[in-house]
């Protein structure tokens, strides 16, 4: 992430999603399955209001099957319908125009009875906070590729509509939603996941969250990852056996806990570690 989010910032992004909000009959708010209540917007409820909304856990393949499917529990007590999907490879990307089309019945119902006979596409608009994966949907509910992915910031130009097959029209510069920062945990999270730059956050004290995090919850892939017969109570202790291990030491044989930290992370987020979820609803 490149965005600092200050206050002017977010007021502006805001007022952004809402002026595209009016345009639209439906949002899909992308959230990153492994945290998705780190990477919800707080106030997204404030800002959509009453406009009709889906959420997708986004980046299920990489989540924990079982707390996604608790995640999309909780949504629906909530009566927020929630599917899980991978952009990427495209998986549960179908359902998408089938639930929008569902929520949206009784409006074009309405329509109808009012004498409208070729009723227009149904308009969606893809909000949620950086590197949660809008281009890439938008590039696969489109079929090819217009959005732009990656870091890069995409180029700026006159607002579109995407075709989604005959039945939906998206506008093709997603809403861009920041997320909750003055929270530690939920930086960490976001830092955890990749979500937001390394250089944001002190590379260490994310490493010792994310350790922390997997000895409680993911025992066994810990130990098996980095083949410890022990975890070892000390986390300092803990970076040593990795870092031993693995190594990342310095010139003169201590250990480099940069290094560590940077192993860890990045092994976390190329799977190494196996499909982690960083939260669980409720907790
Ligand atoms: N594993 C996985 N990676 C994804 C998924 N969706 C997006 N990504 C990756 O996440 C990164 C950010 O995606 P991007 O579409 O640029 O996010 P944006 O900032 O919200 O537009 C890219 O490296 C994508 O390839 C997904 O469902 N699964
Ligand atoms: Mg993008």
């Amino acid at each position: 992430m490149t965005i600092q989010w200050f206050p002017g910032h977010m007021a502006k992004a805001k007022r952004e999603v809402q002026e595209k909000l009016k345009l639209i009959d439906i949002v899909f708010e992308l959230v990153d399955a492994r945290i998705p209540m780190s990477s919800r917007n707080p106030m997204i409820d404030e800002i959509l209001v009453n406009k009709p909304r889906i959420v997708l856990l986004n980046k299920a393949d990489m989540a924990d099957e079982e707390i996604t499917k608790q995640w999309i529990a909780f949504f629906q007590n909530q009566h927020i319908k929630a599917l899980a999907i991978d952009s990427q490879a495209g998986t549960g990307v179908k359902q998408i125009v089938a639930a929008a089309k569902e929520m949206l019945k009784p409006k074009f119902e309405k329509m109808a009875a009012k004498g409208i006979k070729n009723p227009r596409a149904m308009r969606a608009l893809i909000v949620g906070i950086p590197n949660v994966g809008k281009s890439t949907l938008i590039n696969r509910l489109a079929g090819k590729h217009i959005a732009k992915t990656g870091d890069k910031p995409g180029v700026t130009k006159a607002q579109q509509w995407i075709k989604v097959g005959k039945e939906m029209e998206l506008l093709d510069t997603p809403g861009i939603l920041w997320p909750k920062f003055e929270d530690e945990e939920v930086g960490l999270k976001l830092a955890t996941t990749g979500a937001i730059k390394d250089t944001i956050l002190n590379l260490q004290d994310v490493a010792v969250y994310a350790l922390n995090f997997l000895k409680q919850h993911y025992p066994e892939r810990l130990k098996e990852r980095y083949s410890l017969v022990e975890i070892p109570e000390d986390i300092v202790a803990l970076f040593d056996e990795i870092g031993k291990r693995r190594g990342c030491l310095m010139s003169g044989g201590l250990v480099d806990y940069d290094k560590v930290a940077e192993l860890v992370l990045r092994e976390i987020r190329t799977e190494k570690l196996g499909r982690l979820s960083f939260e669980k609803p409720n907790e």
